[in-house]
């Protein structure tokens, strides 16, 4: 399975430069990233390198809203501002959709778009919501307040997860492999690529990603663990299980599986959803050893002001999950 996806991936890279197997993978990917130089992939001799076990996080609900259920969420995004950007995938279905920040009596927005596209990955930079497609290869920017979304960049295969990482000023993209790529802020060009680890064990089906204190958060696809990764080494450095977050049978029949993850800035605090869940979930988390940061607050009494439909659709009657739930492994 690595051969055939790292294979695949690699596929789409352009030749290794000469200066891979000079320089320690990290100083690699920064001296790539600074110079904006043509693509580059991983050092010779990476694959061999073995990252430690990741230990188990532990986790705890703080808090939940209810989202527009018809989301099949790809991509999940809280600006400055508290207001919350998603992008919705399938053919014929795909939108953009804005939240007002949490508590506002004001519906969610959704904005079509093009058919055949299948949207994924969504993240924000510069007034912006740039949204990844499945397989069209397109990297599309939606400017707020335009009318529609206009195509800037196009890319080999898949697009997945996508995150900004400001302090590299790059993206940073998933694409279904155990691959992350590192992308230019400018013309979206494949700059590095980091394989990810789980000790000695590759991870495909890295899904949606978000960036938070040096580290990026990853969903993998079917799978309930969110995991946290070094960005330099590529390891697995957290696993967060989330298999106990919302008992498949407490859900809603349609929702599939767990996918999005946003951090928001004002406060640091981690939100995770799914596709068709039509809540989300906010989650204090700690690496073994860790005392709870920040501690418990009080409860929080579920977002029921937030109408859960698009503008101009009747409110769904929805009850909240329980607060309060604890991981199996406290
Ligand atoms: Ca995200």
């Amino acid at each position: 399975m690595y051969r055939f996806v790292n294979s695949l991936c690699l596929g789409h890279s352009l030749p290794a430069s000469g200066l891979a197997g000079a320089l320690p993978r990290a100083a690699l990917a920064l001296a790539v990233l600074a110079a904006g130089s043509a693509a580059a992939t991983e050092p010779p001799g990476a694959r061999e390198e073995t990252c430690a076990e990741p230990p188990q996080g532990r986790w705890r609900i703080v808090g939940q809203r209810r989202l527009p259920a018809e989301i099949y969420l790809q991509g999940f995004e809280i600006d400055a501002a508290g207001h919350w950007w998603l992008s919705g995938g399938r053919y014929g279905e795909s939108a953009l959709w804005t939240l007002s920040p949490q508590g506002s009596p004001r519906r969610p927005r959704r904005q079509a778009l093009p058919e055949h596209i299948f949207a994924e990955g969504l993240s924000r930079r510069d007034g912006a919501s740039w949204i990844l497609s499945w397989r069209a290869g397109e990297l599309r920017r939606w400017a707020d307040g335009a009318p529609a979304a206009e195509v800037v960049a196009r890319y080999a295969g898949q697009g997945w997860g996508l995150a900004w990482v400001p302090e590299r000023e790059a993206f940073v993209m998933s694409n279904g492999g155990s691959q992350l790529q590192w992308r230019a802020a400018a013309d979206f060009a494949l700059q590095a690529q980091t394989p990810v680890r789980r000790g000695r064990v590759p991870v495909p089906w890295l899904n949606e990603l978000e960036w938070q204190a040096g580290a990026l958060w990853a969903n993998v696809w079917r799978s309930d663990e969110l995991l946290r990764i070094d960005p330099d080494s590529g390891c697995v450095t957290l696993v967060l299980d989330l298999a106990g977050l919302w008992p498949p049978g407490e859900r809603p029949r349609r929702a599939e599986v767990l996918n999005g993850v946003a951090v928001d800035p004002r406060d640091d605090q981690l939100w995770v959803s799914g596709k068709l869940w039509g809540r989300a979930f906010a989650l204090d988390w700690q690496a073994p050893g860790q005392e709870w940061q920040p501690p418990m607050r009080d409860e929080q009494p579920p977002d029921q002001e937030e109408p859960p439909t698009a503008e101009g659709q009747p409110a769904a009657q929805d009850q909240p999950a329980a607060l309060g739930q604890e991981s199996p492994r406290q």
